[in-house]
């Protein structure tokens, strides 16, 4: 299994690098010295007013505080963590009845088919019974895709043949989860339709469909989102969430991209937190987002070597 700091390498490699020749001048904090942060963590993505935003606070601490160049790592390291604090409303405190429906929208390619796989085995692991749904009915390989997975995993999967009302297919897996008390039903949906608005309708429609067996469902819907597009997929996010009202993003594909700083992008530009990311194609390799564990595998540049990064059960 791949850990958050190993997805996040390249992404603290790049920092690291833009980063470095600023100590190279000494340990006065010039107007040069501050410019130098802002576009690094720029350059990592994670957008420009939080870069800016994130950068004057330091600042100002480190002006209070009387502290020098080398201390400045650790002001960054709070302030991030600070930024990255649960949203309001984002902790529930209630516990829905089972199965609990989660939902995976997002644009094709972005990781939606490999990211229910994924959560389908990351909820197996804590003994839980899942059962899939093979709402991309658009395209007969994605079926087969989600069918190879499930039988990887050992988990049921609910289909139908392609072409078939994928509303009908969430409504069957439904009624199916609940028959064989299943305690998740996780369901894989397409990226593209004919047309983006006929996509957007058919995820409305299976949201609908759910609600109709189960009024709180679905319990979760989560944008999958490919860390490699960086800011683009932003803009595509917010056609999803304001069809579907998106309840978290998975972040896929961290492992490829030196853009990790997108995370805190999507919290502050869509309001909704980063739930978990994905960092490779196999099936362990998906982390709940921690933001202690992110802000750590994005700063981290003394105590934890790249040796004893690579030494890291993988
Ligand atoms: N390196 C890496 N590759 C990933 C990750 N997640 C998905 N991929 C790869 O990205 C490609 C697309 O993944 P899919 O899961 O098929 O994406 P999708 O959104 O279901 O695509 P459509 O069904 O066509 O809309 C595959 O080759 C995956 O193996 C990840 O976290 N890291
Ligand atoms: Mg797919």
């Amino acid at each position: 299994m791949k850990t958050i700091f190993k997805g996040l390498a390249k992404t603290r490699r790049a920092l690291r690098e833009n980063l470095s020749g600023l100590f190279k001048k000494g340990p006065g904090l010039s107007p040069e010295f501050w410019e130098g942060w802002e576009a690094a963590l720029i350059e990592v993505d994670v957008g420009v007013r939080q870069a800016v935003e994130l950068t004057e606070r330091v600042k100002a601490r480190a002006e209070e505080e009387r502290v020098d160049a080398t201390a400045v790592s650790e002001l960054f390291r709070a302030e991030l963590l600070k930024m990255l604090q649960p949203l309001p409303g984002e902790e529930t405190s209630e516990t829905p009845v089972p199965p609990i429906v989660t939902m995976i929208v997002g644009v094709n390619g972005s990781g939606k088919t490999t990211a229910a796989a994924k959560l389908a085995r990351y909820r197996q692991k804590r003994g839980e019974k899942v059962i899939l749904a093979a709402c991309d009915t658009f395209r007969a390989a994605a079926i087969e895709q989600l069918g190879i997975w499930a039988e990887r995993l050992g988990v049921e999967m609910v289909s139908q043949k392609y072409g078939a009302d994928a509303a009908a297919v969430a409504f069957d897996a439904y009624s199916a989860a609940r028959s064989r008390g299943a305690d998740r039903l996780i369901i894989d949906t397409a990226g593209r339709l004919h047309t983006r608005s006929n996509l957007m309708e058919e995820l409305k429609k299976i949201a609908r469909a759910l609600g109709k067996t189960e009024p709180s469902a679905p319990h979760e819907v989560l944008l999958s989102l490919d860390a490699v597009v960086g800011q683009n997929g932003l803009l595509q996010a917010r056609s999803f969430l304001e069809a579907v009202g998106l309840t978290g993003v998975i972040l896929n594909k961290l492992d490829g991209t030196a853009r990790g700083g997108i995370v805190l992008a999507v919290r502050e530009e869509l309001g909704i937190p980063v739930r978990f990311v994905g960092i490779g194609e196999g099936s362990d390799d998906l982390a709940e987002f921690d933001p202690a564990a992110f802000v750590d595998a994005l700063l981290n540049d003394s105590s934890r070597t790249e040796e004893s990064e690579s030494s890291l059960s993988s």
